[in-house]
């Protein structure tokens, strides 16, 4: 009698996605995506009055869009260490008249207030980029019966002190099983796998070294079966590695983007656009000759 082999047992892994859904927008993901960063904070655009700082964030979004970003990232409210807290009336009151001028773009809203996500969504916006993974009560339920992305970001601490010597015994460990676990909550919610993406969160509680570290082993939180998002542009680290003020990190910035995508990354949240797009054009003939 004919013994049948059994079949090698492959280990259960999620599928690979090939598209983000943003709302009414469907992004493909075998290239990699840009997201452009337009912050609505009193520091970013002069102060020049509020309809000034509108009308010059929505002018900075459709430069960015037509440079190439296929998501528009908008944020009221500054994340750097020791930044002024806002209200949700605050933070509406910045973004709400830019995103209803770009509302024909994809938009992400930058925000971790749930009052903040609804109204945004309510205006138009199609993804929800949250620095604290939906974790404030009520978060996933603003988000959940729409149909908007969510980007999960891990970040240890708050803003205000997470950058007072932060400490891991294994950063990556950390970072993937926060994440995990944050899918998890998420599809708990009824968010559908496609609409998730994950981020390590680089330079939110934590150092130099550490982000060097998530760097180079970006590939291990491939596992978790989201497209990976990675904010390196013009942080810190780079100015840390290179001695270079803000303004001079776009040379830093296109490095550590080349890196990402090496490591898996399939989303790239950058300030320049226009230079970041040729980092993509370069990497993709590359690995398209290999
Ligand atoms: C808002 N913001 C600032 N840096 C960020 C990063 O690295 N990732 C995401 N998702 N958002 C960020």
């Amino acid at each position: 009698m004919a013994v049948r082999k059994a079949r090698p047992r492959r280990p259960l892994q999620p599928k690979k996605k090939t598209s983000l859904q943003c709302g009414r927008f469907t992004l493909p993901l075998e290239k990699p995506l840009l997201m452009g960063v337009v912050n609505v904070t009193p520091d970013s655009f002069s102060d020049g009055g509020r309809f000034f700082a509108a009308e010059a964030a929505v002018s900075h979004a459709r430069r960015l869009a037509e440079e190439g970003a296929e998501i528009i990232d908008i944020g009221g409210e500054s994340s750097r260490p020791g930044a002024a807290p806002v209200s949700d009336q605050q933070e509406l009151e910045r973004i709400l008249p830019v995103l209803e001028r770009i509302g024909d773009l994809c938009v992400s809203v930058d925000t971790r207030r749930p009052a903040v996500m609804k109204a945004a969504l309510a205006a138009g916006a199609s993804m929800i980029n949250d620095i604290q993974a939906l974790s404030e009560p009520y978060a996933l339920e603003a988000v959940a019966g729409t149909g908007c992305a969510v980007c999960l970001m891990h970040m240890k601490g708050q803003p205000a002190t997470m950058q007072h010597e932060p400490r891991y015994d294994d950063v990556v460990g950390e970072v993937k099983t926060f994440l995990r676990e944050a899918v998890r909550k998420a599809r708990f919610a009824g968010i559908g796998a496609d609409r998730i993406a994950i981020d390590p969160g680089f330079g939110f509680g934590k150092t130099a070294r550490h982000n060097l570290e998530i760097l180079r082993k970006l590939g291990e939180l491939r596992s978790l079966g989201a497209p990976i998002v990675a904010g390196l542009s013009r942080k810190s680290t780079i100015g840390h590695l290179t001695g270079r003020p803000l303004d001079e990190r776009l040379a830093g910035s296109l490095a550590m983007a080349l890196l990402a995508l090496q490591g898996g990354a399939r989303i790239l949240r950058v300030h320049d656009v226009k230079e970041t797009k040729d980092v993509i054009a370069v990497w993709q003939a590359y690995k398209n000759e290999s």
